[in-house]
């Protein structure tokens, strides 16, 4: 007989009650809470009173749904819609194409500005009555359009003046997913992939409509399904069918489903001897490939591609260059106006030259030569995702060949899904950095939006922190890094505080004694990271393979690059890697302003100190502290401010909900545990070179070092089985 006993009882009984039952958080940014203050109800009321929704196709279709699901949780009230658009509306909804003449002509300058995708939202005077308008040129543009509007409501933002012309200003939004076909997530800490493959096609989750909804609701426009690690299987007709069922799902909120090719598909699916983007025969396999794709999904936006990196097969197997490689794909995508994003992620074992040189050094004299539906995409640093890193040398160095942004939304290298980490801030940093390349103000955003070389295309992508927790990320304040990323990919202008302010309010609550703490929680949440993890430049220092906590002292990898000991260099004289002039010459490959910046330790920004330049442990920092004490106050620092965001947190209790409250609070306990994880073994593991004492407002560590070095986590997540 099943019987449970008494201690698991008071156990199960506890879990019950820390966890809500309901799917909180599942809801993400789009709650739609009903507005409280009577007198911005009647503002928000008056102007629905009499709506014109202009019919159309599936994405008009899909964004009246919208409007009407949103509005009516906004407002408690039904909508009212009139059939066709008369002189008693209040609110007018209609591409630029119906709209009436003089309406047009009063609105002509803004719709042309804001192409395809863009929309106007503008309160206006006509024929002598007040009008709400929402007008596009394209379906898409009024979907956009309906989300941004319950945005601001949400917001509880004042409408009655609003003029607002809003287009993206990047074209390719993208989510990368890094999904295995077993469900199994690289670097995911979500749980599981989303892609139920068994149950597709015929099973659609209504995740996957969810999924959908909030992506359009921030302007992503485009998935890529699985790893960049990838698996060919994906590309054979029973894995296509399946494809093509999520495509459909996707379609109405304007989502472009992307795959990653497997470079040796060829020969694991195509029965050929050889993957050589030279032989006519493997060219017309991906030819044939792509026409029977497209048969099946229309809209089909192309293929993303890991190729020569990390073991990946690629080009370069046959003697080939990435060029032949991408290009090869190119052509067989052209004709069906498909695009290839081609990865700048590589680096070999192999080469002896500074790993942060190589991607730079293979790419950069290519410039100029990938076909025009080629997206070349490159991570925002130069190693890999790290907390923190100055930008990739390769923004502003390739003016011919549009340069795709690759940030990491999911956590690899930031706590997993258990720090509370607000990313915006790093997006923000690395899209503001000048790359000087046409002189002052060259930003990366420049470069990254192709304002700054008039390219034809731009993209940006975020590798998915999305699983299939019931929260979606893990962390609830991890949707707020989705939510950001595609902000910044719709406008990489806007400022990490906007966003920060946006979500709080979208997610949480309106009420300013809560959003301002907890705003500035979120904003200083990276810093502190990157003062518990890797202060002054410091970088890649984790435990290996998982990348969970620290690993400082991991030395023993085949591959040289591989180990932390290449990136720190700590040694009994100092540490840090001279990427200087004086040593690998990595600054060599930034526009000579940059480069004469962080040559130099005494201009070097302090975050960046260590990545650049190997220093005395007595060297003095520009707060007057030595190297050493420097670099333990800043461990210290890190600590202090996760107890700083757990008093924050706890101050926030009367705005949110028991549960609410219970899971943050429960994750930065964890965080905190983690952080001082994280001081207390870098900090006895340098102590061994540096030789020194720790100043006094550090804390001891109470365990030896020796106990950090024999931690080992065979099942963290996100790692691939294969990998234990
Ligand atoms: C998908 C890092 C990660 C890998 C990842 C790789 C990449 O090395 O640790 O998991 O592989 O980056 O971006 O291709």
């Amino acid at each position: 007989m099943f019987c449970i006993k008494p201690t698991l009882l008071v156990f199960m009984v506890f879990i019950a009650c820390a966890y809500p039952q309901s799917p909180d958080g599942y809801n993400l940014w789009l709650g739609y809470d009903k507005v409280g203050k009577p007198k911005l109800l009647k503002e928000y009321k008056d102007l629905t009173n009499s709506i014109y929704f202009e019919d159309g196709g599936e994405v008009l279709k899909t964004a009246k749904k919208e409007m009407v699901t949103g509005m009516e949780k906004i407002l408690g009230t039904t909508l009212n819609f009139t059939e066709a658009s008369n002189t008693n509306n209040t609110f007018l909804i209609a591409k630029t194409a119906t709209l009436e003449t003089s309406l047009k002509e009063k609105m002509s300058d803004d719709l042309s500005e804001v192409g395809s995708e863009g929309f106007v939202l503008k309160s206006i005077t006509h024929k002598g009555k007040k009008l709400f308008v929402l007008a596009a040129n394209e379906d898409i543009g009024i979907l956009y359009g309906v989300f941004r509007l319950l945005n601001l409501m949400q917001q509880h933002k004042d409408l009655s003046t609003i003029s607002l012309v809003e287009y993206p200003k990047i074209d390719l939004r993208m989510l990368n997913h890094w999904d295995n076909l077993d469900r199994t997530v690289e670097r995911g800490y979500a749980g599981f992939s989303l892609w139920n493959w068994h149950k597709l096609p015929e099973y659609l989750d209504q995740r996957y409509l969810d999924y959908a909804r909030a992506n359009a609701s921030i302007g992503i426009n485009a998935v890529s399904l699985t790893n960049v690690n990838a698996n060919s299987l994906i590309l054979t007709p029973m894995y296509l069918e399946k494809v093509s069922a999520l495509a459909t799902v996707f379609r109405p909120y304007g989502i472009k489903v992307y795959l990653t090719a497997r470079f040796s598909a060829p020969m694991e699916i195509g029965g050929l001897e050889t993957a050589d983007p030279l032989d006519p025969k493997v060219q017309q396999w991906w030819n044939n490939k792509v026409n029977k794709i497209y048969s099946l999904i229309p809209d089909f936006g192309g293929f993303l591609v890991k190729a020569n990196s990390e073991g990946q097969p690629g080009p370069q197997n046959y003697g080939r260059n990435h060029v032949d490689g991408a290009n090869m794909m190119a052509r067989a995508l052209q004709p069906h106006n498909g695009l290839v994003i081609w990865r700048a992620f590589v680096y070999s074992e192999h080469d002896p030259e500074d790993r942060a040189k190589q991607a730079f050094s293979e790419f950069v004299p290519l410039d100029g030569l990938f076909r025009d539906n080629v997206l070349i995409q490159t991570k925002n640093g130069a190693i890999d995702f790290q907390p923190r890193e100055p930008f990739h040398p390769m923004f502003g160095a390739m003016p011919n060949t549009p340069l795709m942004m690759e940030f990491q939304i999911t956590q690899e290298y930031l706590g997993f899904s258990t720090h509370l980490v607000f990313l915006p801030k790093l997006y923000e940093e690395v899209l503001d950095s000048d790359t000087y390349s046409k002189g002052k103000g060259s930003t990366v955003a420049k470069v990254v939006d192709g304002s700054l070389d008039n390219n034809k295309i731009s993209g940006m992508a975020g590798v998915s922190n999305i699983g299939n927790d019931l929260n979606w990320t893990g962390h609830p304040f991890a949707q707020a890094n989705w939510y950001g990323f595609g902000r910044l990919a719709w406008d990489p202008y806007i400022s990490a505080g906007t966003i920060a302010d946006e979500w709080l309010r979208a997610t949480y609550s309106n009420n300013p004694d809560f959003i301002e703490p907890v705003k500035n929680m979120m904003l200083n949440s990276r810093e502190a990271v990157v003062n518990y993890m890797n202060p002054l430049g410091l970088h890649h220092i984790f435990d290996t393979g998982h990348h969970y906590g620290p690993g400082p002292w991991v030395h023993e990898l085949s591959r040289p690059e591989w180990n932390p000991t290449y990136y720190h260099k700590a040694d009994t004289k100092g540490i840090g890697f001279n990427r200087s002039n004086s040593g690998s010459n990595a600054t060599g490959q930034y526009a000579p302003e940059v480069a004469k910046t962080f040559n130099d330790p005494n201009t070097c920004p302090e975050e960046y100190l260590l990545w650049f330049h190997h220093l005395p442990w007595d060297y003095t920092l520009k707060n007057g502290y030595s190297l050493w004490d420097g670099m333990a106050l800043k461990y210290e620092e890190g600590v202090d401010q996760v107890e700083e965001m757990i008093e924050t947190w706890n101050n926030a209790q009367p705005y949110i909900t028991k549960e609410q409250y219970q899971e943050v609070h429960m994750l930065l306990k964890i965080q905190l545990k983690e952080a001082k994880w994280w001081r207390n073994a870098c900090l006895l593991y340098f102590q061994t070179y540096s030789q020194k004492a720790l100043p006094k407002e550090v804390e001891k560590s109470p365990k030896s070092l020796e106990y950090y070095q024999s931690l080992k986590f065979p099942f963290a997540p996100g790692i691939r089985p294969q990998w234990d």
